[in-house]
């Protein structure tokens, strides 16, 4: 039946550090998998990435950056994760809809009942299997993404230049849904050392694939 796990963070929490610890620890024990992220995943999806993160000389409605997080999505989990579950492979996705649910609605405070029944629609019953949330907070993970952007050069983009109250809240959301989804949220201490998330990482996944 496959297994959908999903990495979520605030910016520069560790979670692309996290998905190679992930893919390593699952090519090791010999499971099938493949590894996708959101918003992106497909050639049509990633240019929706390209056009929800880029900057736009006309300012772009909360809405439109909701509809355009789900159309990626949808092109993501009919091209990509609804085939490679129905092959029984696990999925990693480096964010998914409790990303949507932590920044549309926790940052930019859009009704989550409105959230809902975009899930419904693009999603059907889809939920992920395990969630593995790298919890820091947003002046440290804030910090390390700067630190990163400044070393390969790059620049941050449009939601990364949100004031740092925006990332409180969606810290705060996916503290809320880890709470309400206890069975399906693991919940990593990613202030600590790379060594030691790792080791809390390892635990997670032999606890429920091992
Ligand atoms: N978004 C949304 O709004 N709604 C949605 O529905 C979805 C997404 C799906 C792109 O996400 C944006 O899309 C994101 C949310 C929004 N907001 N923004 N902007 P993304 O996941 O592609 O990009 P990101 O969140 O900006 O991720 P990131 O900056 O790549 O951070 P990261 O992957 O969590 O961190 P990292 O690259 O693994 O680590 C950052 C640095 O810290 C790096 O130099 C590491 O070596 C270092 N690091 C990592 N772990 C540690 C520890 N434990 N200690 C010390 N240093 C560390």
């Amino acid at each position: 039946m496959g297994f959908f796990l999903t990495i979520e963070g605030v910016e520069g929490a560790g979670k692309t550090t996290a998905k190679a610890v992930v893919l390593r620890w699952l090519q090791e024990c010999g499971h099938e998998f493949i590894a996708t992220r959101e918003p992106g995943g497909t050639p049509l999806a990633e240019q929706l990435r390209a056009l929800v993160l880029g900057e736009h000389e006309e300012q772009v409605s909360d809405t439109t950056e909701l509809l355009l997080m789900f159309a990626a999505r949808s092109q993501n989990l009919s091209e990509r994760i609804e085939p490679s579950l129905a092959a029984g492979k696990v999925v990693v996705c480096d964010r998914f809809t409790d990303a949507t649910y932590a920044y549309q609605s926790g940052g930019r405070g859009i009704d989550e009942q409105r959230i809902a029944v975009l899930e419904q629609l693009v999603q059907g019953d889809r939920r992920p299997d395990m969630t593995l949330l790298l919890d820091v907070a947003p002046e440290v993970g804030l910090a390390r993404a700067r630190g990163r952007a400044t070393a390969e050069g790059g620049e941050l983009d449009r939601i990364e230049q949100e004031a740092i109250e925006f990332f409180h809240r969606v810290r705060s959301v996916y503290l809320q849904r880890a709470a309400r989804f206890a069975d399906q949220y693991v919940v990593i201490d990613a202030s600590q050392s790379v060594a030691n998330v790792e080791q809390q990482i390892v635990g997670a996944l032999q606890a429920r694939l091992g």
